[in-house]
């Protein structure tokens, strides 16, 4: 099949289309992410709806902040679900095959000629499907699922309002970074008046430090905060040591990065953080509008958003008199 992008409502018709004629989707995202796994239930429901066979696949279990969504039992853990024989493909909120945890299967679909269907909103977005719907000026991938109901004229139930919800709340950072806009705003009301559990989404994701032991992880990692004068950039770094020392473990703190933005007068945060299996995971955040941390991000070999990105390193941390360094 041809690489195809879309640009118009029928062209959601037609993905919808697709959905309807296949006899088994597999639905991928990226992990760790309340717009990624908000929007693979959502999306999961509408298919249920219709009565189509699917699977669910994130590339991580779901973190502690989203297992009160709707429906996440459903998700299985990639690359083991992935090898069962499917027709269709629907990436979501995904900006490579990497991310999404497909990279191992994405020739083989693409050779045995099954439509890999890709809505995202990232604008590093690679174009890895087969049929693109991506809106790079879109909040979150939740708002273009919220789009694609609207369309086909799905309607959505609280559970889907809710998943749709979380998706917009945590990619605006609860409406706070510059992603903000008035279609968020007025979706999310649309989605209040569909049933959305906004006090659940609130007390379960947005509680930055899990229990005590975290806390006090962050008043050691916070008292180490480095500061690059010539970038403005602050640099905390949480190394395996830390978080065996403080009894912490690594996935109860993923999406923690926020906490740089609390900060006035830098230009962006950044987290590095050791990983059990050698690599190092590091999150970039700002608040400004000049500033563009995807850019950063690239230069390390990753990518994201202009306010929230991210990359990967192999290597280990080590604290040296002005800094850190990678080794
Ligand atoms: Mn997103």
């Amino acid at each position: 099949m041809d690489e195809q992008w879309i640009t118009n409502q029928g062209d959601i018709e037609r993905i919808h289309a697709l959905c309807l004629q296949a006899n088994n989707v597999i639905v991928v995202s990226h992990k760790n992410c309340g717009d990624a796994t908000g929007a693979v239930l959502a999306f999961s429901d509408y298919l249920f709806s219709h009565g189509v066979s699917h699977t669910v696949c994130l590339p991580a279990p779901v973190m502690n902040a989203f297992r009160f969504l709707p429906g996440v039992e459903k998700i299985q853990s990639t690359p083991q679900s992935l090898d069962q024989v499917t027709d269709l493909v629907i990436a979501l909120d995904a900006a490579d095959a990497r991310q999404a945890g497909v990279e191992k299967m994405i020739d083989h679909w693409k050779t045995a000629g099954i439509p890999i269907v890709v809505i995202d909103h990232h604008y590093t977005n690679d174009g890895f499907g087969t049929i693109h719907w991506i809106e790079k000026d879109a909040s979150a991938c939740c708002l273009m699922i919220y789009e694609y109901f609207k369309t086909i004229h799905e309607p959505i139930t609280p559970s889907m309002a809710t998943c749709l919800l979380t998706g917009i709340l945590t990619d605006t950072g609860s409406f706070s970074n510059a992603a903000t806009n008035y279609e968020a705003l007025a979706v999310a009301s649309e989605l209040l008046s569909c049933g959305a559990q906004l006090s659940t989404i609130m007390n379960n994701t947005f509680r930055a430090v899990e229990d005590m032991a975290s806390l006090r992880l962050w008043g050691k990692v916070l008292s180490r905060l480095k500061y690059h004068k010539k970038y403005g950039i602050a640099i905390a770094c949480i190394t395996q040591r830390d978080l065996c020392e403080c009894g912490v473990k690594e996935g109860e703190l993923e999406s923690v990065a926020n906490i740089m933005n609390v900060v006035r007068d830098i230009r962006a945060g950044m987290v590095l953080m050791e990983l059990a299996d050698g690599t190092i995971k590091g999150s970039l955040r700002t608040t400004r509008d000049d500033i563009d941390v995807a850019h950063i991000a690239a230069f390390f070999g990753g990518g994201g958003h202009k306010k929230a990105a991210g990359f990967s390193l192999q290597g280990t941390l080590l604290e040296t008199e002005d800094g850190w360094q990678v080794m």
